[in-house]
C-alpha cells in the first residue's frame, strides 16, 4: 500500500514482465491485473521518491470537471502534458503544409535534426491553438476524451447524462447505494477519441463518513501516466468528499495492462534506488461548496519534500 505499492509493482514488472510489443513500436515489459491501495487520511499520494507537478495535476482535474475536451485550456494554464495528441491530429490532417512528421514520437527520440524539426513545428501549433481560435476549434479538441464523456455522455435519444453531476447527487441522496459509476468507456465513441480512455470506470463507496474510490485503469504507463493518475483521482475524491460533507476514505487503484516501457528502465531503476519519504497534505478552499466552481488557486500542498524530478520520453 501507498507509495511502496507502487515501488513493489514497478519492481516486480521489471523482474517478472513479460516482453511485449506495443501500438506505440516501444516496447513495454507487462503485467495483467494489479491493485494499489491509498489511505487519503494518511497523507495526499503524490510521489515523492521523483518530483510531480501538482499544478498539472489539478489543471488537468479541473479541465476534465469542466467537461472540455479542447487542450486550448491546458495550454493556457501552461499545461502541456496533452499536446502530442491534438498535434498528430494536425498533421495527419489536409491542412498542414509542413515538414513530414509521420512517427513524430519515435523519430524525435532517435533522430536529431528531426527532433528540431518537430520542436519547431510543436511551437507552431501552441501558438496557433493559443491565438486562433478558429483553428483551436479544429485542432485543438482531443475528441470525445473524459471530459465529454463525464458531463456530456450523448443517449441514443439524443439528450445527455451529466454522470459527474448525477453521481455526487447520488452520493448525497443515497450513500449506500451500489451504483455510484462513472464511466468514460463509451464503445460507440471510442472511434472518435484522440486516445481510448485508460481511467475507463470509477466507483464511489460511503461507509462511517468516509467516501472511497476505486478506478480501473485499463492500461497503466506506470512511469509517466500512473502517478499522475493516482494524484488526480485522490483529488477528486477529496472534493466530492468535500461537497457531499464527508471526509476522504481510501483511494483503491485497479491496473489492467500494466507496463513500464523499455526506454524507462534505467528510470525506474534510479527511483526504486531511493528512500519514501511521508506523503503531504492537501489543503483546500473550504468556501467553495460546489466542485464545478474550484479553481487553481484553491489547492495548495503542504510539506512536499519530492527527491528531483526523473526526464523519460513518452511513447506516442
Ligand atoms: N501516453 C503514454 N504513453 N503514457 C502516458 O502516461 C500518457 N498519459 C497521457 C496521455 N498519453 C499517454 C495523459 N497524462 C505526462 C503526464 C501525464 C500525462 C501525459 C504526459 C508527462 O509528460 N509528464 C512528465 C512531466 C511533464 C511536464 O513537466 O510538463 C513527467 O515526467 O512526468
Ligand atoms: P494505449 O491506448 O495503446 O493503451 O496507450 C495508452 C498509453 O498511455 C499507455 O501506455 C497507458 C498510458 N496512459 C496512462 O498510463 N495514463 C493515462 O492517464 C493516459 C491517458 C494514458
Amino acid at each position: 500500500t501507498g507509495e511502496q505499492g507502487y515501488l513493489d509493482l514497478s519492481k516486480y514488472i521489471l523482474k517478472n514482465g513479460t516482453k511485449k510489443h506495443d501500438r506505440t513500436n516501444t516496447g513495454t515489459y507487462s503485467v495483467f491485473g494489479h491493485q494499489m491501495r491509498f489511505d487519503l487520511s494518511e497523507g495526499f499520494p503524490l510521489l515523492t521518491t521523483k518530483k510531480i507537478p501538482f499544478r498539472l495535476i489539478v489543471s488537468e482535474l479541473l479541465w476534465f470537471i469542466k467537461g472540455d475536451t479542447n487542450i486550448q485550456y491546458l495550454l493556457q494554464n501552461n499545461n502541456n502534458i496533452w499536446n502530442e495528441w491534438a498535434f498528430k491530429n494536425w498533421v495527419d490532417s489536409d491542412d498542414y503544409e509542413g515538414p513530414d512528421m509521420t512517427d513524430f514520437g519515435i523519430r524525435s527520440q532517435q533522430d536529431y535534426e528531426f527532433n528540431l524539426l518537430y520542436q519547431e513545428q510543436m511551437n507552431i501549433f501552441k501558438e496557433n491553438i493559443l491565438n486562433d481560435h478558429v483553428f483551436a476549434e479544429k485542432f485543438g479538441d482531443l475528441g470525445n476524451v473524459y471530459g465529454k464523456q463525464w458531463r456530456d455522455w450523448k443517449t441514443s435519444q439524443n439528450e445527455t447524462i451529466d454522470q459527474l453531476k448525477d453521481v455526487i447527487d447520488l452520493i448525497r441522496n443515497n450513500p449506500d447505494s451500489r451504483r455510484h459509476i462513472v464511466s468514460a468507456w463509451n464503445p460507440e465513441d471510442v472511434p472518435n477519441m484522440a486516445l481510448p480512455p485508460c481511467h475507463t470506470l470509477f466507483q464511489f463507496y460511503v461507509a462511517d463518513g468516509k467516501l472511497s474510490c476505486q478506478l480501473y485503469q485499463r492500461s497503466a504507463d506506470m512511469f509517466i501516466g500512473v502517478p499522475f493518475n493516482i494524484a488526480s483521482y485522490a483529488l477528486l475524491t477529496h472534493i466530492i468528499a468535500h461537497e457531499c460533507g464527508l471526509e476522504a476514505g481510501e483511494f483503491v487503484h485497479t491496473l489492467g495492462d500494466a507496463h513500464i516501457y523499455t526506454n524507462h528502465v534505467e528510470q525506474v531503476k534510479t527511483q526504486l534506488g531511493r528512500q519514501t519519504r511521508p506523503f503531504p497534505a492537501l489543503k483546500i478552499n473550504r468556501e467553495k461548496e460546489s466542485i464545478f466552481d474550484f479553481e487553481l488557486s484553491d489547492f495548495e500542498l503542504i510539506g512536499y519534500n519530492p527527491h528531483p524530478s526523473i526526464k523519460a520520453p513518452i511513447a506516442v
